[in-house]
């Protein structure tokens, strides 16, 4: 049998938004044969364009396909694209070929990766739960990850296996936490200094010299000085996965305090946004 590993492997993309779009181009440049389906399917003409098959539902994706790949907003989304809007099977899930793999790599809660693992499991389908961008957050079989390993490479430059289902989206929900919370305490000291009469872009550059200094600030501090917040991982990205830190938290019986009131402090940028914002504009909390 032909391995999912080769690069011959047919492969099917559902979700095609700031990261969906890039997957694929990756994939036709490695000369994979792609299906890919958008709800909004103007954003497949890029990709179809190229080379891509334009399916007329997830569901074909997945019948198309050797390996199938998502990347869709929340949890929400997720669910009706596996299982349908209309609830009666019509979404992907029912179009996985036995035998066929599917990676999920949009951030959603741990307990969805396993809900999705068990109904792979019935019709024997091999699930990981990868959330990531460039380098990917694993939760499933070992052999499993083995096997596409060369898609994985593709799309990313690292990749690390952390568990049984579930735990890739785990590890995502806190490496997100302490991206928020990073971001969040730069706008709070900017607030503090600027309101002080002195100069944010002093406070930046003794923190980057400091202990203190971090790669996301060297990032996201250009924006929060200049007040530009073109996303690049959308606000209500970053405010759908602290919620959903929470709930994780509150299944296990975890306090964050901190993600809890950075939390809030999104949720105020979040409502008062009239566009699409970057996360680092948290620091619209102190300074719109
Ligand atoms: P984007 O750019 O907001 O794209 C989101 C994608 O999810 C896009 O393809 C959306 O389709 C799709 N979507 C959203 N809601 C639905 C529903 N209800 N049904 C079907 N498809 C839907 O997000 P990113 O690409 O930056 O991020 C994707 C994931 O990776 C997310 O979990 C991040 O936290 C990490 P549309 O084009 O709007 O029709």
């Amino acid at each position: 049998m032909e391995s999912a590993a080769s690069s011959k492997a047919k492969v099917g993309l559902i979700g095609l938004g700031l990261m969906g779009q890039p997957i694929g181009m990756n994939l036709l440049k490695a000369g994979h044969t792609l299906t890919v389906w958008n709800r909004t399917t103007s954003r497949a003409n890029e990709l179809v364009a190229l080379g891509a098959k334009l399916a007329t539902s997830p569901k074909e994706v997945a019948a198309a396909s050797d390996v199938v790949l998502t990347i869709v907003s929340d949890p929400p989304a997720l669910e009706s694209i596996l299982w349908g809007a209309d609830g009666k099977d019509s979404g992907a899930l029912a179009g996985l070929k036995p035998g066929s793999t599917y990676i999920d790599s949009s951030t959603v809660s741990p307990a969805l990766a396993r809900k999705i693992a068990a109904a792979c499991a019935e019709r024997s389908v091999r699930f990981l739960d990868a959330p990531g961008e460039l380098i990917f957050m694993v939760g499933g079989d070992a052999g499993t990850l083995k096997s596409v390993e060369p898609i994985l490479g593709v799309l990313g430059k690292r990749w690390f296996h952390l568990g049984p289902n579930g735990a890739g989206q785990t590890i995502k929900l806190a490496m997100n936490m302490i991206l928020a919370l990073q971001v969040d305490a730069l706008a709070e000291a900017l607030a503090l200094v600027t309101r002080a009469g002195l100069k944010g872009e002093d406070l930046v550059e003794v923190m980057q010299s400091s202990m203190a200094r971090s790669g996301v600030l060297d990032v996201k501090a250009p924006n929060l000085l200049k007040g530009e917040y073109k996303p690049s991982f959308p606000l209500r990205l970053m405010h759908k996965d602290l919620g959903l830190a929470l709930e994780l938290a509150n299944q296990i019986g975890v306090a964050l305090p901190a993600t809890a009131a950075a939390r809030e402090t999104y949720n105020y940028v979040k409502g008062a946004a009239k566009e699409d914002l970057d996360y680092s504009a948290v620091m619209k909390f102190w300074k719109s």
